[in-house]
């Protein structure tokens, strides 16, 4: 057996190729711990996970990753619901709970065309605002959250899917309103609050030629712009049909190419069919009719499917290790397969399988495969 070890991971391998299989469900050396040195291994918290009391320390999350993303907690909806309101419960809430697990903190996300209220973009007589409105507005929206956070949030998603399929500025509210430079400031306004955080550009579908180049390009004119940009947010949520682990190599190497580094912000890997004209990646405004027939694994996934997952993943945290001079972390969107969001998109209410922990919160195959054998 060809086994490549984790960087810095040599005097735990020993130990850990002795225990039987199921050492993962007791064995003390979490995910995170195992990859210390290759980069950070995180999750996404859910919401309800923050509305809680601080006392999570115990929790799966906390136990396994070293980088805390808030699934939806930091969006613009929920962060500054209104002109004159900002609600940091949960925000906050995350920060003591990394704090309590030794975690980063990750912000998700300041600038978005989704889950932002139409007030942002509207004067109060509801008319669409002007240019510099705008710009005053995102301004006090980053320095009052970023701010906050400041010395706290080791990176922030600044601008968040901003690209089309071709790799062209999407057209948002952001873009009409101030123009193509919007995400400039954007940058500008984060690394002014606070200049020591990682700030990233975060898209789905980056294994497509096109849309890594456009991501690229639009790193690079923010770079000339003078602006900091630290990594590329590969957001990571693939399928067990697709992308080849051969798409994914090639856009990693554009990347790496490029000078930049990566962050693998939103990994999870559907094992459920899609209808043939659904899309990949993340498009939340697809949405598509249940039928059986695409949510074949009610009761359980077949040995093969969990094989073939574990071997997807195992697949995956290879092609990582063999980049992880320029990978900072690889972040799961979720912990248990029962929280994950791909159970309702874009078909609501399936059973997907698509985490590292069972709907009961224990490691899968797939946990094997990732912290066992890495090929
Ligand atoms: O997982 C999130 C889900 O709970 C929300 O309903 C959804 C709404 O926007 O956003 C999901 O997270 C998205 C992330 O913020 C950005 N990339 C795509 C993710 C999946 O849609």
């Amino acid at each position: 057996m060809n086994i490549r070890l984790v960087k810095g991971m040599g005097l735990l391998w020993s130990s850990l190729f002795l225990l039987p299989s199921s050492w993962a469900a007791t064995a003390s050396i979490s995910i995170a711990q195992l990859y210390q040195g290759s980069f950070l291994v995180g999750t996404a918290i859910k919401s309800s996970d923050l509305k809680k009391p601080p006392s999570l320390s115990s929790s799966l999350s906390c136990r396994e990753f070293n980088a805390f993303t808030a699934e939806n907690a930091m969006k613009w909806e929920h962060i500054h619901p209104t002109p004159d309101t900002y609600d940091f419960s949960m925000s906050d809430q995350l920060i003591t709970m990394a704090q309590q697990c030794d975690a980063k903190v990750i912000g998700h996300t300041l600038v978005w065309h989704q889950q932002t209220p139409d007030w942002v973009f509207q004067d109060s007589q509801g008319n669409a605002l002007s240019r510099d409105a705008l710009l005053v507005r995102l301004k006090d929206h980053i320095d009052t959250v970023v701010g906050r956070y400041k010395g706290k949030v080791y990176g922030w998603d600044v601008v968040n899917e901003a690209l089309n399929e071709d790799g062209t500025l999407r057209d948002t509210p952001w873009r009409n309103i101030i123009g193509d430079d919007y995400f400039i400031y954007a940058y500008r306004y984060a690394r002014a609050a606070d200049p020591d955080a990682q700030l990233y550009y975060n898209d789905f579908n980056l294994y497509k030629k096109a849309k890594v180049e456009g991501a690229i390009t639009l790193v690079n004119q923010l770079l000339e712009a003078g602006e900091k940009v630290d990594a590329i947010g590969m957001q990571g949520h693939y399928s067990l049909f697709y992308p080849s682990l051969n798409e994914i190599e090639q856009s990693v190497q554009a990347i790496v190419n490029a000078g930049l580094s990566i962050a693998v912000t939103e990994l999870d890997v559907s094992v459920l069919p899609l209808p043939d004209d659904a899309f990949s990646g993340a498009d939340i405004t697809q949405s598509f009719a249940a039928h059986p027939v695409y949510d074949p694994y009610t009761s359980r996934l077949p040995e093969a499917q969990e094989q073939q997952l574990a071997e997807t993943y195992q697949g995956l945290f290879a092609l990582f290790l063999k980049y992880a001079d320029n990978v900072d972390r690889i972040t799961f969107w979720g912990a248990s397969d029962a929280d994950s969001w791909r159970n309702n998109w874009p078909i609501r209410g399936r059973t997907d399988y698509p985490l590292l922990f069972d709907r009961q919160g224990r490691p899968k195959l797939a946990y094997q495969y990732v912290t066992q054998f890495i090929p």
